[in-house]
């Protein structure tokens, strides 16, 4: 086989930043599968150069320039700018291949600008790549393992692309593992709901969890697993038996109707620092917080208390909420939650607007049935840049306005000052600190209230909001050429706009190869 050069691109970030979340964090948010692709393409005898793309660097810059192959990584936030790269990389003669959340949730639309465009990818998918890469124009190839793979190299083999991009974290270095993937519940607005729970191997978990203490005085490992604790005590064993207790500090998403008390004393023995419970509404999905058959405010009560009982053990608490969901009407849930707010000072809230990418759950469906999906370009989509689901109880003005209020609420000085004495250790209270009034809590009120603003003074965007047009508002067409700079001029013709219903449109489609298999028989 050809011995190639291959570039891996892990895009964390979609436009570059000065922030200080930026600066101390995105290092530590990489993925694990471009390290993953990396390894497996070493293995394979190519030459390979990674680059995590964090928002602080000059992308142009960094671009490994001979390449023959190139892998990115991308979240559909980060899609026109994964587009403008692949067109980029294509022009001077290299083959793409596009993998990660985006090309799960658009594949119709990724295989526009891509030789490549990967669901489920296990080592036998890229070998297959590596066999023969050619660029598929005008449509890119698509290829997916039947399932998730049921191995991956872990830290010790992935380690080189590991501490490669951890030295770009200048304070704290996390490092991304994982136990798991898929979920045994069947959330509908989640992309895993459809995907069984598969462990990955003890062994190799174990064996990174021991490697790690060789390299860092103290690590600190975030688990990307979706929801982590499913088979709670055979990972807690493997912990066990792999390092002393306390000496690594964990973080990791999980619902909280897993955290009992009895689990929290396990996970504080065993050095858990940070958990993100999704709480998402105050009406519906309560079998994630153990509150099935509550609401309300009494769901505000119940859920408060076994978030307080949390902060008891674990000192960094993210409580995650959906806002705008159809169960949700008037100003009841917006201020349910400042009562939470008032109720469980410690924690640190996170809000994503409602949004339905592409096909990543079965939920998105009904949205597009019903006509309720707006084509927001990708570059605003990561929950917060724009909502591309109408919300069904609210005009738009309403739901602005309510959301600013609910974040000022949060971000006040009043609540970051309660949230700061809350909290006794030093790390999760500067964390708190930095995260409210950098991007995430100022920055989204500012960006918030400059939506809102436009709503009642921009005609153009206000109609576009309303679905009176399809064109694309300057404000945001600015903000993307802003975002992507020189790359903008590498973005293809039309690929600000796509389908907001492909994903209806491909399960009413009839099936090809069926009715070909039918037409030949028959
Ligand atoms: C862990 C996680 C995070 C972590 C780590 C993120 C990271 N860099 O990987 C953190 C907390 C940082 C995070 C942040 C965000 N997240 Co997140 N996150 C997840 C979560 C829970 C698990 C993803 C995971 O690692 N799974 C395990 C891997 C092995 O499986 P996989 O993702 O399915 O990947 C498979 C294939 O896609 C492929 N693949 C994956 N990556 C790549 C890369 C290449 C090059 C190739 C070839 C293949 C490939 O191989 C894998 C094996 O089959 C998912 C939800 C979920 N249940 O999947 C959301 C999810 C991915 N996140 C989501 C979102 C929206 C966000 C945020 C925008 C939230 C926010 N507002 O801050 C940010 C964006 C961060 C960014 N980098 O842009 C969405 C993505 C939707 C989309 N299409 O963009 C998801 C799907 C949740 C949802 N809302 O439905 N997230
Ligand atoms: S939202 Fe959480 S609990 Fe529900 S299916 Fe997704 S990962 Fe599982």
């Amino acid at each position: 086989m050809r011995k190639l050069r291959i570039g891996v691109i892990d895009l964390v970030t979609k436009a570059p930043t000065r922030a200080l979340y930026a600066r101390v964090m995105h290092a530590n948010l990489a993925s694990i599968m471009p390290q993953v692709i990396a390894t497996w393409c070493e293995q394979e005898g190519h030459d390979v150069t990674l680059i995590c793309y964090t928002g602080l660097e000059d992308l142009a810059a960094e671009l490994p320039d001979k390449v023959d192959l190139v892998f990115i990584g991308a979240f559909t936030q980060a899609a026109q700018l994964a587009y403008a790269l692949s067109s980029r990389f294509r022009a001077k003669g290299a083959v793409t291949v596009l993998g990660g959340p985006h090309a799960r949730c658009y594949p119709q639309d990724a295989q526009r600008y891509f030789d490549y465009v990967l669901g489920f990818t296990d080592k036998n998918v890229i070998q297959d790549i590596l066999a023969d890469p050619a660029q598929n124009v005008p449509a890119g190839v698509y290829l997916s393992a039947a399932a998730q793979p049921s191995h991956l190299p872990g830290v010790r083999e992935r380690w080189k692309f590991v501490e490669a991009t951890l030295s770009k974290a200048p304070l704290i270095k996390i490092v991304p593992m994982l136990g798991s993937t898929g979920c045994p519940y069947t959330c509908s607005f989640c992309i895993d709901s459809v995907v069984p729970f598969q462990p990955l191997d003890y062994t190799v978990i174990r064996d990174d969890l021991r490697f790690l203490l060789g390299k860092f005085r103290r690590p600190r490992v975030a688990w990307h697993d979706p929801n982590f604790g499913v088979r709670f005590n055979d990972f807690m064993q493997a912990i066990e038996e792999a390092v002393p207790p306390d000496s690594i500090d964990f973080i990791a998403e999980s619902s909280l109707s897993l955290l009992s008390e009895q689990r929290l004393e396990v996970l504080q023995r065993n050095g858990f620092k940070a958990l993100l419970p999704g709480v998402e509404s105050w009406y519906e999905l309560g079998n994630k917080s153990r509150a099935v058959s509550i609401f309300g405010i009494d769901k505000v009560r119940q859920v408060s208390e076994h978030i307080n009982m949390v902060l008891r053990y674990i000192p960094y608490v993210q409580v995650n909420f959906v806002l705008g969901l159809d169960t949700d009407q008037g100003p009841e849930p917006f201020e349910l939650t400042k009562r939470f707010l008032d109720q469980a000072p410690g924690a640190f809230p996170a809000y994503s607007l409602l949004s339905g990418f592409g096909q990543a759950a079965p939920l998105n469906l009904e949205f597009q049935r019903a006509n309720r999906v707006l084509p927001f370009p990708f570059h605003l989509l990561n929950n917060n840049h724009a909502m591309n689901v109408k919300p069904r109880h609210y005009s738009w003005s309403e739901f602005y306005d309510r959301v600013i209020d609910v974040s000022k609420y949060s971000f006040s000085w009043r609540s970051i000052f309660r949230r700061h004495r809350a909290i006794k250790s030093r790390i999760p209270r500067w964390m708190n600190l930095v995260r409210a009034i950098s991007s995430e809590g100022f920055g989204r009120i500012k960006y918030y209230t400059e939506i809102r603003r436009r709503l009642d003074s921009d005609w153009p965007l206000r109609r576009y909001f309303e679905r009176e047009t399809t064109e694309l508002p300057q404000f945001f067409v600015q903000k993307i050429k802003n975002d992507l700079g020189p790359m903008w001029d590498w973005l293809p013709k039309g690929a600000l706009d796509h389908d907001p219903n492909a994903y209806l449109k491909s399960v009413q489609a009839p099936d090809l190869t069926q009715l070909r298999a039918a037409g030949a028989s028959g």
